[in-house]
């Protein structure tokens, strides 16, 4: 059980400390997360799992489930089940990505990818297990204070995100077009806001629905995520240009290296940024409804675009 008395609350005024309430959350997520993947037989897998998923990544996926919920009127405690869930399944989605079958990556979050150490059939089974236990964790831990209603709902709403629907439906979209250099905009958007915007967006609404949220402001909600989806990906692919490996965790440079379509290589990096701009700004109006209590959720739309990492 993760303690959460002396932890920061959503603020009433303006003295909020985005760096600090960020920090507060990455840690709440990192010890519920250690203590979610103990180490038992067969060791080699869960040590593989663990691997990837406690490297230190900026848990923006979590923190978005538990921000929304608290918003929502909600606890920390409902939601971090689901927070944790969201961010086995990213860590899932970032070893297969990393595959040599995929974008054959040597790094990630600093550290040496998942195959590179375990070998390929061990950083399969490593996602595919993190992928079984996001749902079963879910199932199983959120507290009983949360309808079981809401519970089946995340489970559906986490399975269309990273599903044919989601992740995965934009993970072929992109596979298809490498080493195209007449990628549509089109085509681009529908790969990002599958890849990336579709797990984002599930992180915002179920954070909601853990709290109970109404289908009015579940709409609300469900812009503001899809609006900094479509931004994170933005800013991803202007720091694969202007960011250091050291900085980023992984390869910088990789897009161009492959002369893959992307948004700075459509827009230029400087329109490019003004998007991304626009992008956190209409979420931002979403929000509005909410008053101060979504402060926080404001702010991370700002850090999204913000971020040099
Ligand atoms: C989900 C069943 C299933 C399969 C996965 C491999 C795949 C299918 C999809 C690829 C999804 C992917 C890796 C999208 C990129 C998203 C993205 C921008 C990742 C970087 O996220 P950050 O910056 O990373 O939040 P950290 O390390 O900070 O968590």
């Amino acid at each position: 059980m993760v303690a959460t008395d002396n932890i920061q609350k959503t603020p009433e005024d303006a003295t909020f400390k985005l760096a600090a309430y960020l920090k507060e959350r990455q840690r709440l997520c990192d010890t519920a997360l250690d203590q979610a993947v103990p180490i038992i037989y067969p060791e080699k897998i869960y040590e593989a799992m663990r691997y990837s998923l406690l490297a230190g990544g900026k848990r923006v996926r979590p923190i978005l489930c538990l921000a929304t919920c608290e918003m929502m009127g909600g606890t920390i405690e409902m939601a971090m089940p689901t927070a944790c869930a969201v961010e086995m399944i990213h860590t899932m989605s970032l070893i297969h990505d990393d595959l040599p079958a995929m974008d054959n990556d040597d790094y990630r979050r600093g550290k040496l990818t998942n195959h590179k150490v375990y070998g390929e059939d061990v950083a399969i089974l490593a996602g595919d297990g993190l992928l079984a236990l996001a749902f079963e964790f879910v199932a199983l831990q959120t507290p009983q204070n949360v309808a079981r209603e809401r519970v089946l709902q995340v489970v559906v709403r986490l399975g269309r995100a990273l599903g044919a629907a989601g992740l995965v439906g934009g993970q072929v979209v992109d596979l298809e077009s490498e080493g195209k250099t007449d990628i549509s905009l089109e085509t681009l958007n529908f790969i990002h806001k599958h890849k990336t915007a579709a797990l984002l967006e599930a992180c915002v609404v179920c954070g909601g629905i853990v709290a109970g949220v109404s289908s009015e402001d579940l709409q609300r909600l469900t812009r503001y995520a899809q609006n900094i989806g479509l931004a994170f990906q933005i800013v991803d692919d202007i720091l694969d240009i202007t960011a250091t490996q050291e900085e980023l965790g992984k390869t910088a440079g990789k897009d161009q290296k492959a002369q893959k379509v992307t948004y700075p290589s459509l827009w230029g990096l400087e329109e490019s940024r003004v998007k991304a701009q626009e992008l956190v700004a209409a979420a931002c109006a979403e929000l509005e409804p909410f008053g101060q209590r979504a402060i926080p959720l404001k702010a991370i739309a700002h850090f999204i675009t913000s971020r040099n990492h």
